[in-house]
């Protein structure tokens, strides 16, 4: 099998995708996501402009040598742009691989070592108690884990926080809109919020809460142990991913478990907070980690250290991503827990999937290949339109981590 024809397709059924289409002599194509939240162009001129070139004409069975012909073959390695593009060629390559052998990907990857791949939702709200609501409202879908944000008082807007959305986005359109930010102000309301929760919903549900890097590793410290009597499922991004050694601080003061990854792009991002054991998760993403290839090798080295993966799972991932995640996550034996924000109705037209959930699980479902389609005709209907993610700022106007 030779791939003949490959293009980046870029659209915005409510928000930007890159999605990459590899289509082989034989009529079999395979799909990739290479979309990079807010840097969407740069990673499909990546591919349009230096990768593609040199894919047309190779054997897409070959995902082991093609990924390091990009990869080492590049002289410059990792970096979020590089890393994406080279995931969306290896998602499309196992795609492909998958359809003409007639197999789902999780069978090429070890087959089903669960039945089903516990998700957690997102409940957002502007205050504890429309938190609360969200979170119920979710566990009345089935959600088994669900991640617990709340609007911090005092604050005009926080992460994690609809402004007027349905469906929590952060990438706007236009120019990049400005948060502010003040870590008194959150660290007293979040141990609140866990506390009313808890008190509302009882010990069985699985809570999780996102710090989006906004603490130094003393904060981060504080509020681990605050959280304690509250058994969070994670807690994560606690300080900015790049504090490595910040982690060791955090981890001396509290038992709540720590996630953090989805900013990396390659093990070597995450290498030493395996080793050290520093965290209980990874949440380095198929499609900013490389792709399938890269990610089966990252799970399996953190298995070493008993470290589970609890892979990036937002809006901007596209349901190509979704797909992928869940065909890994089924099949690694340290699966933790997988994040699922819902897609947008018009997100969910463009890319008719397989996967499914049921009651608290979601599955891959059992069709060759990843089992994700792109409709081209609706993917037309919604072009592409410039949009960010926000810049934060600490409340005395200092540009800070958003
Ligand atoms: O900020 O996906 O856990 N999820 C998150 C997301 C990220 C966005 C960045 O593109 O932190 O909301
Ligand atoms: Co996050």
């Amino acid at each position: 099998m030779k791939i003949v024809n490959v293009k980046v397709i870029v659209c915005s059924p409510g928000r930007n995708f890159v999605t990459l289409k590899i289509e082989t002599d034989e009529g079999i194509y395979g799909l990739g996501d290479a979309t990079l939240n807010g840097r969407e162009l740069s990673v499909a001129s990546y591919l349009q402009d230096h990768l593609i070139p040199c894919l047309v004409g190779r054997d897409p069975f070959q995902t082991e040598d093609i990924w390091h012909y990009f990869y080492r073959g590049a002289y410059w390695r990792r970096g979020p742009v590089t890393m994406t593009a080279i995931a969306a060629i290896d998602m499309a390559l196992w795609d492909i691989k998958g359809k003409a052998l007639g197999a789902p990907v999780y069978n090429l990857l070890g087959g089903k070592s669960r039945e089903g791949v516990l998700v957690y939702a997102h409940a957002n709200g502007h205050d504890i108690s429309e938190t609360i609501d969200e979170v119920e409202r979710y566990r009345d879908m089935g959600y088994l884990a669900i991640r617990a944000q709340s609007g911090v008082p005092g604050l005009k807007s926080t992460y994690g926080v609809p402004r007027d959305h349905k469906y929590y986005e952060p990438a706007e359109r236009g120019l990049p809109s400005e948060s502010l930010w003040s870590a008194e102000e959150y660290l007293r309301h979040v141990p609140r919020l866990f506390d009313a929760l808890r008190n509302k919903v009882g010990e069985d549900l699985h809570l999780l809460h996102d710090v989006h890097h906004r603490l130094t590793p003393v904060q981060a410290a504080r509020l681990g142990k605050e959280l304690e009597p509250y058994h969070l499922f994670w807690m994560e991004d606690a300080i900015a991913a790049e504090l490595q050694d910040g982690f060791r601080l955090i981890r001396r003061h509290t038992t709540t478990p720590l996630a953090v990854g989805e900013v990396f792009n390659s093990i070597w991002d995450a290498e030493q907070l395996i080793r050290e054991q520093l965290i209980d998760y990874l949440r380095m993403s198929v499609v900013h980690g490389g792709g399938i290839t890269a990610m089966k090798k990252a799970a399996d080295f953190a298995a070493v250290y008993h470290v589970q993966l609890g892979s990036h799972g937002a809006s901007d991932l596209s349901p190509v991503c979704m797909a992928a995640a869940l065909h890994l996550d089924i099949a690694i034996n340290n699966f933790g827990i997988q994040e699922h924000m819902l897609h947008n109705p018009e997100t969910e037209e463009t890319f008719p999937h397989a996967y499914f959930f049921r009651d608290g699980l979601m599955y891959p479902g059992e069709t060759p290949g990843l089992g994700v389609d792109l409709d081209e005709e609706v993917a037309a209907r919604f072009p592409y339109q410039r949009a960010y993610l926000p810049v934060n700022r600490k409340e005395d106007g200092t540009l800070f981590h958003w």
